[in-house]
């Protein structure tokens, strides 16, 4: 079975598990679908240019998914795991830097076939035990997960099994995903007493949530939007609390990057040895995605973000405006400027006149930019969907404390740049679009973002 197909299997039991567990997130995809399908119906020339794009397939399918892992055996499996559904870690994101004690990457599809084919990816943190300054307690937190295993036995051998052979069967991916799903199913039995949860949440509620329970849960799923203020303005009509804003940029013409809500996490009951107690865990979440901003365009949007948290007057949404004037709001400027990065297609029937640019070419119809969506996450933006599933008056300082090597020693592996794979992607399409036009002259004279 193919590792998208897999994949695909594997994002729908999900799905399924997490509807069971929380109730809310089916209420919450529900939402989604009606916003969606109204926004489509409300504007054809987007519905045409998602459908042209091979967007539309996908946008029903699961978006992402989080976990947060406690030790380096855990991250090193789990990177084994999901490599059998084709999913390899890309991006570093340093979360100390905001008073969260983890560092973390996304796994997902690379290629752009599986990409359009299920774009499935979970946000995955490891705990940074050495960033906890009671060093008696982190020795207690590490002893507490060396005992657990987050991999069923079963699960295990058919990791190994694909490794060996190089893929699953059909049969074999089925039993796969059954088990895999057992990694990060609710346990609602604690792996430590009352006294000792207590004292692992007044290190940090996230060393708790990690450090407590038999496995890494699922924390939230999140559905793509096609309106995300639209979802937040009516997820109060179906009994949904959202947290206070949309993280990311403004509502934009041109949306770039990734804006994102979520409702607020629910307390929970646990048994801790036996005794009833609660924990904050789960969450649904939401996000609209648009087009991924090369390093340049991602430095105007950091500087923008920062003016933005900075200034003192007027309302949220006025700040986003104005800290976001700087940057270009339609795709045309946005891609001559080199600010975000185009997937390049050859016009259907085009017969293209000798030009002497791509914008020529583009101007006359010939050259179509499809912008590319951004597959990644915004580390800011993270910070604020931790912190307000977590409670927001835990704030820690932590001094930033980027660690990759760290982090891939722990991975086992490096982390892909998730920069060049979307360079890659605009020099190639752009390659092979220009040789169907018969303009690959122009090919010599430009420099892909
Ligand atoms: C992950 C939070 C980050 C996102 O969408 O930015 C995230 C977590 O709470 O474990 O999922
Ligand atoms: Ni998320």
């Amino acid at each position: 079975m193919h590792p998208d197909a897999i994949r695909t299997l594997f994002s729908q039991a999900m799905s399924a598990m997490y509807r069971s567990e929380v109730p809310q997130y089916g209420t919450l995809m529900d939402l989604v679908r009606d916003v969606n399908a109204q926004t489509l119906a409300a504007d054809p020339a987007l519905r045409a240019q998602l459908a042209a794009a091979g967007e539309l397939d996908r946008l029903d399918g699961e978006r992402h998914g989080a976990i947060r892992l406690g030790t380096a055996q855990e991250l090193s499996l789990i990177r084994r795991m999901f490599a059998v559904m084709g999913m390899a870690p890309v991006g570093y994101y340093d979360l100390s830097v905001a008073g969260i004690p983890v560092h973390s990457t996304a796994f997902r599809p690379v290629e752009a076939a599986s990409l359009r084919h299920n774009p499935f990816r979970v946000f995955t943190s490891l705990l940074r035990l050495d960033l906890i300054e009671d060093r008696a307690l982190a020795a207690e937190a590490d002893a507490i997960l060396s005992q657990r295993k987050i991999v069923t036995d079963g699960a295990l051998a058919l990791i190994e099994r694909a490794e060996a052979k190089g893929g699953l069967t059909e049969a074999e991916a089925e039993d796969f995903v059954r088990e895999a799903l057992e990694t990060f199913r609710w346990h609602s039995d604690a792996t430590v007493s009352v006294e000792t949860y207590a004292k692992l949440v007044a290190a940090h509620r996230l060393v708790a949530d990690v450090v407590s329970f038999r496995g890494p849960h699922i924390n939230h799923l999140t559905p793509r939007t096609l309106d995300i203020d639209a979802v937040q303005r009516m997820m109060p009509e179906r009994g949904i609390d959202p947290k206070a804003v949309i993280e990311g940029p403004p509502h934009r013409a041109a949306d770039i990057l990734l804006r994102q809500t979520s409702f607020k996490a629910l307390q929970e009951e646990v048994l801790f040895h036996g005794t009833p107690g609660t924990h904050l865990a789960r969450f649904g979440e939401i996000e609209q995605r648009g087009v991924a901003l090369t390093p340049k365009g991602r430095a105007l949007y950091d500087d923008a973000l920062a003016r933005v948290r900075a200034a003192e007057e007027g309302s949220y949404a006025e700040r986003l405006a104005t800290g976001f004037a700087a940057l270009p709001d339609d795709h045309g400027a946005l891609r001559r400027a080199g600010l975000a990065f185009y997937r390049y297609r050859a016009a259907q029937g085009a017969l293209a006149r000798p030009a002497d640019s791509i914008k020529a070419l583009i101007d006359m119809g010939a050259l179509i930019a499809d912008p590319q969506v951004y597959e990644d996450f915004l580390p800011v933006s993270a910070a604020g969907i931790f912190q307000s599933n977590l409670g927001s008056e835990d704030q820690s300082n932590y001094r930033p404390a980027a660690n990759k090597d760290a982090f891939e020693a722990a991975l086992g592996a490096r982390v892909a740049d998730e920069m060049a794979l979307y360079a890659a992607t605009e020099a190639e399409s752009l390659s092979v679009a220009l040789a169907a036009l018969g303009q690959a002259h122009l090919l010599a004279g430009h420099k892909a973002a």
